[in-house]
C-alpha cells in the first residue's frame, strides 16, 4: 500500500516535470531584446526597429543600434504634414524609404560594416540620426 503511494508520487513527479519541459519549448523565453538596447527585437534572423518622422521636424529616436550581418527591417512612419520629412535616407546603407501615417513603410537591409549612419530627409536638413551597427 505505502509502496503504491510512492510510486504514484513518483509518477506525478514525472508528469509534472516533462509538463514542464514542454512547456519551456514550447515558449522559449528570450532575453535579446533587453541586451540589444531600447530599439532592438532581435528574434532569430531578423531585426525590426521602428522610426517615426514627427511634423515638428524630429524623429522618435536618435539612435537606433542594430547588429551587422543579421537582416534589418526598418518601419518607417511619420505623423501627418511631415513635409519632406515623409521621405528617409539612411547614408552609406542605400535606405531611401516613403513614410505614411498610421502605416508601416518597411525598408529591408542587412548592414555589413559596423559604423554609425546617419539618417535624415531626402535633402538632409532635418535634425538627422542614427542607425549604429555594431559588431
Ligand atoms: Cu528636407
Amino acid at each position: 500500500m505505502e509502496k503504491l503511494t510512492l510510486l504514484a508520487l513518483v509518477g506525478i513527479i514525472a508528469i509534472t516535470a516533462a509538463a514542464l519541459v514542454g512547456f519551456n519549448a514550447m515558449f522559449p523565453t528570450t532575453n535579446s531584446a533587453a541586451e540589444g538596447g531600447q530599439n532592438m527585437n532581435l528574434q532569430g534572423t531578423i531585426q525590426d526597429v521602428y522610426l517615426k518622422a514627427r511634423a515638428d521636424g524630429t524623429y522618435d529616436k536618435n539612435e537606433i543600434r542594430v547588429k551587422a550581418g543579421v537582416p534589418v527591417r526598418l518601419h518607417f512612419s511619420t505623423e501627418p504634414r511631415t513635409g519632406c520629412g515623409q521621405e528617409l535616407v539612411v547614408r552609406g546603407l542605400n535606405v531611401r524609404v516613403l513614410g505614411y501615417p498610421d502605416r508601416d513603410s518597411v525598408a529591408e537591409f542587412t548592414p555589413d560594416a559596423p559604423g554609425r549612419y546617419s539618417y535624415s530627409c531626402g535633402m538632409g536638413m532635418w535634425e538627422p540620426g542614427a542607425i549604429v551597427v555594431e559588431k
